[in-house]
This record gives structure tokens, C-alpha cells and sequence, in this order.
């Protein structure tokens, strides 16, 4: 009888957290699906949600802001618990985020984050290091430069800018422009945004080639434009990797395979994997923990054929691709 009694009770304890966790309902406003980065940001967060037992409500916005602003509204009105934001460009969102606050849900700022984040309210907020990101891109490649034994020429660059307007392609080409200052043999002969996409990178590579006499390097704001392009160098019978340098940014795998094969020199890591983050603040926020109003960076790396090339101002220095791809998350 004590026996059943110690089940049932156990059953009741497991049921009603299970009820209690179940309870939460968590909304992401995500930008799209242009990248491989997106794609992989998309089934961290939400399948961690849907893991803990959370209810999750969806939105993906096709890149569109006006998509966002209606999902966000679409949230307020279902009553939802949390709000998972990133938004596709950094300004216009004062408005409907200062209606998130009014309605009183908690809102967590990922990835991109808006440019109106100190006039609103947040709870927690976790981003990348765009501008930083950008810079690396440049010192790797300067190093990289340095290490050919081609300081002394001059050298034409590239850019693939990411969508016009966010974060992200604002930040990275503001740390790609600090660090070449001090390179001026590295000379950008010109910049145009790809989107963040394969698709929407290569016409515009192909322009560039056609419009250039020479190409020696190519800075992508994401690792997908970059491979979009390597193809449209190959198909320009130019070989990708050597004929011209190509450094991009997010480091998932397909990235990789890209610099396995000697096609691509570098990337420059921008995690996605948030749902570590997230998972953790939702619960420690329902404990009633607070958290300083801050945008946190996630440690990030840079990977390379050899490993070895300095690409920080701190002094970091790349990894070999070949000994991590095993483990790579995305
Ligand atoms: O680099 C790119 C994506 O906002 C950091 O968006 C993100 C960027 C990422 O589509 O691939």
C-alpha cells in the first residue's frame, strides 16, 4: 500500500511538471530560410523548445519586415509567454516592440538585433560580434597575404555584401573597411549585397568578373555566397581558392567541405546555435532570475587549410578545418 502510495505520488510530481512545463508557449519571429546558417539557427531553437515540452508558435517572414511586425502583433493577441525575436533589417521597430513591452511579454532579442534595443525592453539578449566579425574576416586575410609573400602587391577585393540593412552585413563590412584601412595594398574594387544568398550572390559575382580585369580576393558576408560564387569562378574557368582568395563568414559544414577541397581559403565562425541560451533563460527567468540588459556574445573561431594564421587584433589564431569538420554542430 506505501509502495502504490510513493508511485502514485511520484506519477503526480512527474504530471504536474510536465503540465507546469507544457504550459509555456513560445514565440520566434524568425527572418527566413536564406542561409544554411538560418536553417540551422531554425531547428536549434525550435526543436529545443519543442524538447522541453513548451508549446511553440512559429513565424518564419520570407525576409520581409512587414511579415515580422504582423507576427509580432499575432503574438500579443494569442497572449504568448515569450517572444523569440531577430530582425531582418535594424531599424523601423520601435513601435511594435514598445507593444510587446506594453502587453508585458518578456522578449528575448537573438542574432540581429534592432537598433532601438536601448529604448525598449528586454529580458535577455544574444547576438553575434558583427562588427568584429568583419574585422577578422580582413586580418585573416591579410595575414594570409602576408604568409603568400604578396604584401607588397597591390591586390583587388571583392565584397558580397549580406542583406541591405541588417546587423549583420552593417556590421561586418564597417569591421571589414577598419581593419583594410591599414592594408592599402588590399584595394576594394567593389562591394554589392548578395542577400546572404547562393542564388542572389552568383549573378552579382558574375557582373564583378565581367566587369574586372582582376579579382585576387573575395570577402563574403556569409559562407552560402561565397559558395554560390566559387561555382560562378569555376565556370569563368578561374580556380577558386588559389586564382582567387575567398574568405567567408558562419563556418557551418558545407563551408568546410569547401575548404576541404581547397576551394575556399577561410571562414570566420558565427555560431547559430542559440537554444543553449535560450532554453537556460526561459528557465532561470521563470525561477524569477534577472539578467543585466546586454547583448551577449557567443566565443566564436576561425578555420582555415593549415591552421595557424592570425586573425584577431588579440592575437587569435586559426584552426585546421580537417580537425574539427567531425564535430561540427551545423
Ligand atoms: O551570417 C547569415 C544569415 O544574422 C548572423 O544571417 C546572421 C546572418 C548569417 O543568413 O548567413
Amino acid at each position: 500500500m506505501k509502495k502504490l502510495l510513493t508511485i502514485v505520488l511520484a506519477l503526480m510530481l512527474v504530471l504536474g511538471m510536465t503540465v507546469n512545463a507544457s504550459a509555456l508557449t513560445v514565440a520566434f519571429s524568425q527572418i527566413g530560410q536564406e542561409s544554411d546558417w538560418r536553417t540551422a539557427n531554425t531547428d536549434d531553437v525550435c526543436g529545443a523548445v519543442e524538447a522541453e515540452g513548451w508549446t511553440l508558435v512559429y513565424d518564419d517572414a520570407q525576409q520581409k519586415q512587414e511579415n515580422q511586425v504582423k507576427a509580432l502583433r499575432n503574438f500579443i493577441s494569442q497572449g504568448v509567454d515569450y517572444i523569440l525575436f531577430t530582425g531582418v533589417v535594424s531599424s523601423g521597430w520601435d513601435e511594435v516592440l514598445k507593444e510587446v513591452n506594453e502587453a508585458e511579454i518578456p522578449l528575448i532579442l537573438l542574432d540581429r538585433i534592432p537598433d532601438c534595443a536601448d529604448q525598449i525592453d528586454y529580458v535577455a539578449a544574444f547576438g553575434g560580434d558583427f562588427v568584429e566579425e568583419g574585422r577578422r574576416m580582413a586580418y585573416w586575410t591579410a595575414n594570409y597575404v602576408e604568409k603568400l609573400g604578396r604584401s607588397a602587391e597591390e591586390l583587388n577585393v571583392v565584397i558580397l555584401e549580406g542583406t541591405t540593412g541588417s546587423d549583420a552585413a552593417i556590421g561586418r563590412a564597417k569591421g571589414i573597411a577598419e581593419v583594410l584601412e591599414d592594408y592599402p595594398n588590399l584595394k576594394v574594387v567593389a562591394s554589392q549585397t548578395g542577400n546572404f544568398s547562393r542564388a542572389e550572390a552568383q549573378p552579382v559575382m558574375e557582373s564583378f568578373l565581367k566587369s574586372l580585369d582582376k579579382i585576387d580576393v573575395l570577402l563574403a558576408h556569409n559562407d552560402d555566397m561565397a559558395l554560390g560564387a566559387i561555382e560562378i569562378i569555376k565556370n569563368a574557368g578561374l580556380v577558386p581558392g588559389k586564382d582567387i582568395i575567398i574568405v567567408g563568414c558562419d563556418a557551418p559544414k558545407t563551408a568546410f567541405d569547401a575548404i576541404l577541397a581547397g576551394e575556399m581559403n577561410a571562414t570566420i565562425e558565427c555560431t547559430p546555435l542559440y537554444s543553449r541560451f535560450v532554453v537556460q533563460t526561459i528557465k532561470e527567468l521563470e525561477e524569477g532570475k534577472e539578467f543585466d540588459k546586454t547583448v551577449i556574445h557567443p566565443e566564436e573561431g576561425c578555420f582555415d587549410a593549415e591552421g595557424g594564421i592570425v586573425y584577431s587584433a588579440d592575437g587569435r589564431v586559426s584552426e585546421k578545418a580537417a580537425d574539427v569538420i567531425a564535430d561540427r554542430k551545423y
